[in-house]
Parts: C-alpha cells; sequence; structure tokens
C-alpha cells in the first residue's frame, strides 16, 4: 500500500486549554495505524475558532502537503461549533458523498448522527474529513469510510 501521510485536528476549547484529555485524537491516530499501517500521522488540538481551524488546514495541506486531515470536534449545532465553517473556507472542491455515508452509517446506529453538520472536502492533493467529537461517534465515522479512504487518496493525488 502507498504510504499516505495523514493529519488529526482535534477542535475542542477544553482539549486546548488542558481542561480535558484529548481521547477522539489519539483514537482516530491509533485507528490509521492499525487499519492503514500510517506512519506519518501529525497530530494538533486547536480551539474552537475559525480563523485558528482554519490556519491549521491549511498548514497540514499547503505546507505538510497531507493527504488526508481528519478533524474531531466542533460540528453540532452549540454556537460555538465552527468546524464545517473553517473546512468550507479551505476545501476548493465538494465530497459531500462523504459526509452522507458518514450519516448513513451512523444513523444505523443512532439518530443522534443526524446532529453532526461536519463537511468533508478536497484542498489541492489533500481530502479533508470532519468527524464529530466523541470516541464514539468518530470510530463510527471512520468505519464509514475507511474502506474507500486509501482509494479516493489515491485519486486525488
Ligand atoms: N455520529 C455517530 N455516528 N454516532 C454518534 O454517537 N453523536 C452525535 C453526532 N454524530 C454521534 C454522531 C451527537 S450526540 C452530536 S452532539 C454531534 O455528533 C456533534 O458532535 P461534535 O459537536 O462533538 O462534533
Ligand atoms: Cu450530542
Amino acid at each position: 500500500m502507498v504510504d499516505f501521510s495523514y493529519g488529526v485536528i482535534t477542535v475542542s476549547d477544553t482539549c486546548h486549554r488542558n481542561e480535558a484529555i484529548d481521547k477522539s485524537g489519539p483514537k482516530i491516530k491509533m485507528l490509521l495505524q492499525n487499519y492503514f499501517n500510517a506512519f506519518k500521522v501529525t497530530q494538533s488540538t486547536v480551539p474552537d475558532e475559525i480563523v485558528e481551524i482554519e490556519k491549521i488546514l491549511l498548514y497540514y495541506s499547503d505546507d505538510l502537503k497531507l493527504n488526508c486531515i481528519i478533524t474531531t470536534g466542533g460540528t453540532g449545532c452549540a454556537p460555538r461549533d465552527v468546524t464545517p465553517e473553517a473546512t468550507k473556507k479551505v476545501i476548493e472542491r465538494e465530497f459531500p458523498q462523504l459526509a452522507f455515508l458518514m450519516l448513513m452509517e451512523g444513523l444505523r446506529i443512532t439518530r443522534f448522527a443526524a446532529l453532526t453538520r461536519g463537511i468533508c472536502g478536497i484542498r489541492g492533493q489533500t481530502l479533508i474529513l470532519n468527524f464529530p467529537g466523541s470516541v464514539k461517534a468518530c470510530t463510527e465515522c471512520f468505519d464509514a469510510v475507511r474502506e474507500l479512504l486509501p482509494h479516493a487518496m489515491e485519486l486525488i493525488c
């Protein structure tokens, strides 16, 4: 398998301030390592601020040129949930089918899956996916897309 590079961004005010322990970021990293033998996983935690999220997405895609970025958190409907808005600013091509697939699979498990507004898209050679913030939800989202991620990354670059 081609050696793809990944970025995992935890979007959370409390994790950024060290008031909560980030469990979802490490979980996604572990899933990437387990399923894709991913060696290159770059991780960051940023607060729920559009500018901060946008900055790290641009850095990961334009500077580090990672093949795939997965964000976790900030996708709900609370006032500070702005990850989809930040993602919308950086993507050049929308990829709503991936978000749709995650929603469809999520709905088989819980109706609460409809409470995420996460989006997916492509910037340059980087695929960007928004996952919800809980370990349960992001594991379910990963399971929904993992089979087709390598092929999608192959096509993008
Ligand atoms: N998606 C799946 N597959 N499984 C879940 O349990 N939880 C939902 C939703 N998406 C859930 C899910 C809930 S309860 C919320 S509030 C939203 O994700 C938003 O999460 P976030 O704001 O932490 O990103
Ligand atoms: Cu919720």
